[in-house]
């Protein structure tokens, strides 16, 4: 091998494009397509996933549900259902404009491929033409779904090309402009198969590299960790990238604590909502009729139609401290009452559905049922709240402060420029990346993606003279993405384990310590979900001085390079969040997570959007409140 692409001399690729798309999720797919279709053929756009796009993100295993299709709905009580379920803060304007284009892309995948449930009258009609899902709650439709993302990254391909597309390349870090201040130029990345450095020079950027997970301890342990619910592979990427280049941020407070199956992490969506089941604790008591007085404490919210998501785990964890666990799934009652109506024919389709609920998009789920020798007709399931997630398309809201669309009289402070930019000139968000704004699953964060697509051909065109120059000298970008395996090669003889080394840590234990801290400071699983000003003050120490280690993380080859700048992302990611917490003095999310020192809802002085902002240069945090507007009437009950 020549010198030039070797471990430790790696090879540097310098690429020139308009648009830069981090990140091929569902939103970056939706980007991709659209802004194919309103660039011209001079409008270069490029896609980097760290993984292959087939299979990468999110919807990688596939889903079993859509869970944004409004159908028949209204847009504005789209928006009442979001902001009851994230306690009243989310922004209209955001939300109103993924419902007005949501449904849009469920044709669009509909047409592309991806079967949908019909009821038996339009079976056969597509839902463009007229034909009726089958809804299993009222925002959701069932879908046959484990091949979604094959059809939806087909789309994106299709229309970029397959020469446009970067797979398996790392996007490390947002490369600022020389020029002009607070504007993005492009981004670097690490190859995770070849010794190639990628730089990327571009007009626009938009980063939607999903949300973060693994950044608290998880509820899996040996040979189980590496089992969570949302995707491993999502890092905080998305987070920690717009925070070093100074983008605002907001409700990184937020966060979402998902009930799922037992050691599996299968979704509970389809159990309560297609199949009617209960959920009981251990004494086999309906513990939300039970404990509903307890969440009159966190009015108006408790009186929503669905009753919020972080107050079903609150009115859950209160059995389980008080010992009446564990919580259960009623699955054979459910599906015997099922079945009263059904031929023996049906019932053997609907155990098969039971089943498909989770191949679709949770196969350890159905491993763990198979193994356990579990028949959800006979067995009852265990369920159990995971370690926190940080997330802004599922049930969260935390994320990057963007600006809204224009024609919707929203306050002038949510919109000072392109649909879905950030606070950074060139900088788009989408999906898990844009904050205050929750509940566009899937087909929301396609939908939003696509929004983006179209801005960012608008941008480039008004900025068509733009040629970008970074702030930061190449050699020492690249000297920088390298450091772990510099670290490694300089060091690795100096000990005869090669895994214990006073200069360097490995990826794995950094990642350990990190989740440790988040888990017993910043109220993880072990403590129930609890944190107060004490351990947060004592936790962001401990960050400190994990950030300060960073410089040591080694790699000792491309993967664990890859593994040493996830948990660096992960990392800016929880001080985000730790910073937040401590700001917000209320409990606002009981379920998700308790400040003992403040335990009450406070209506009064916290029912707005926290924010923050890192200053690039001297790594200073700002953070600050900004006012909360409803935009369309809210009304609960
Ligand atoms: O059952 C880098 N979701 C569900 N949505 C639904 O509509 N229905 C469901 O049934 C859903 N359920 C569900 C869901 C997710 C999961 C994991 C399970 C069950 C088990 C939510 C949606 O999937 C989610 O809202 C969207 O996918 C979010 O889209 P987006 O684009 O914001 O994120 P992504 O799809 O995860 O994609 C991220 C991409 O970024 C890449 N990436 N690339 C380069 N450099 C880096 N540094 C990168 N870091 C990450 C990833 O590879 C990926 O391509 S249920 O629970 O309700
Ligand atoms: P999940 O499987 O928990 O990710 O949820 C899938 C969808 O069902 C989401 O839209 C949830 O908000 C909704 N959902 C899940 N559980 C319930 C419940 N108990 N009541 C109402 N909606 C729910």
């Amino acid at each position: 091998m020549s010198e030039q692409g070797s471990f430790g001399n790696p090879e540097i690729v310098e690429i020139s494009t308009d648009i830069l798309i981090v990140g091929g999720g569902m939103a970056s797919c939706g980007t991709a397509y659209e802004a194919r279709r309103w660039a011209g053929d001079d409008v270069k756009i490029t896609l980097v996933d760290k993984a292959a796009l087939d299979r990468s993100g999110a919807v990688a295993q596939g889903l079993s549900a859509i869970n944004t299709y409004l159908g028949e709905n209204s847009e504005e009580d789209y928006c009442r259902m979001v902001s009851a379920d994230l306690m009243g803060i989310t922004r209209d304007d955001l939300v109103f404009d993924v419902g007005r284009h949501v449904d849009d892309s469920v044709h669009l995948f509909e047409e592309w491929g991806l079967p949908i449930w019909k009821d038996k009258e339009t079976e056969g009609v597509a839902l463009a033409d007229g034909g009726k899902p089958v809804r299993s709650g009222r925002w959701q439709i069932m879908i046959n779904g484990e091949g979604y993302k094959t059809i939806v990254g087909e789309s994106a391909k299709k229309a970029l090309g397959i020469d446009n597309i970067y797979e398996r390349v790392f996007i490390i870090k947002l490369l600022l402009d020389a020029n002009e201040e607070n504007r993005v130029a492009g981004a670097v990345g690490v190859s995770v198969r070849e010794n190639k450095i990628y730089i990327f020079k571009a007009n626009a950027t938009v980063i939607a590299a999903g949300g973060a997970v693994n950044v608290f301890r998880p509820r899996s342990i040996g040979e189980g960790m590496g089992r969570a619910w949302y995707p491993v592979w999502n890092a905080g990427s998305t987070y920690a990238m717009a925070i070093e280049a100074g983008a605002e941020m907001t409700m990184m407070e937020n966060r979402f604590v998902p009930a799922r199956f037992k050691d599996g992490y299968g979704p509970v969506g389809a159990w309560f909502l297609l199949f009617k089941a209960q959920a009981t604790n251990g004494l086999g008591e309906n513990y939300m009729t039970k404990n509903a007085h307890m969440l009159k404490d966190f009015a108006p919210y408790d009186t929503a139609a669905v009753v919020p998501t972080c107050l079903r785990n609150h009115a859950m964890l209160h059995e389980m401290k008080e010992g009446r666990g564990p919580i259960m799934m009623d699955t054979p009652t459910a599906m015997k009452k099922l079945a009263e109506t059904m031929t023996p024919r049906e019932v053997k389709h609907l155990e098969a559905e039971a089943w498909e609920d989770f191949l679709d998009m949770c196969i350890g789920q159905a491993g763990v049922w198979a193994g356990m020798n579990v028949r959800p007709e006979e067995t009852p399931s265990e369920l159990m709240p995971t370690e926190p997630y940080l997330l802004g398309s599922h049930s969260g809201c935390c994320g990057i402060w963007v600006s809204g669309p224009e024609d919707m009289n929203s306050p002038e402070e949510w919109r000072w420029g392109y649909n879905r930019m950030t606070t950074v000139k060139g900088l788009f968000s989408a999906g898990d990346g844009v904050g205050a704004s929750g509940h566009k699953f899937s087909s929301g964060s396609h939908a939003e993606g696509r929004i983006v697509g179209k801005e960012m051909v608008r941008f480039c065109q008004d900025n068509a003279g733009y040629q970008a120059a970074f702030k930061d000298d190449i050699s020492e970008i690249a000297a920088q993405v390298y450091q772990p395996v510099t670290n490694y090669l300089e060091h690795k003889d100096k000990t005869t384990a090669e895994d214990v080394n006073p200069h360097y840590i490995t990826p794995k234990m950094f990642q350990m310590r990190l989740q440790k801290y988040m888990d017993e400071y910043v109220a993880g699983v072990s403590t129930y979900y609890m944190t107060n000003a004490k351990l947060l003050e004592v936790g962001l120490h401990h960050l400190e001085m994990l950030k300060e280690d960073s410089v040591n993380l080694r790699a000792k080859d491309l993967h664990e390079l890859l593994r040493a700048w996830e948990n660096y992302h992960r990392v800016r990611t929880a001080e985000a969040h730790l910073l937040h917490i401590q700001f917000r003095e209320e409990t606002r999310y009981p379920g998700f997570f308790y400040r003992s020192d403040f335990p009450d809802l406070d209506e009064e002085n916290w029912k707005c959007f926290v924010n923050s902002r890192m200053d690039p240069e001297t790594g200073e945090w700002s953070l600050f409140k900004r006012e909360h507007v409803d935009m369309v009437e809210k009304h609960y009950g």
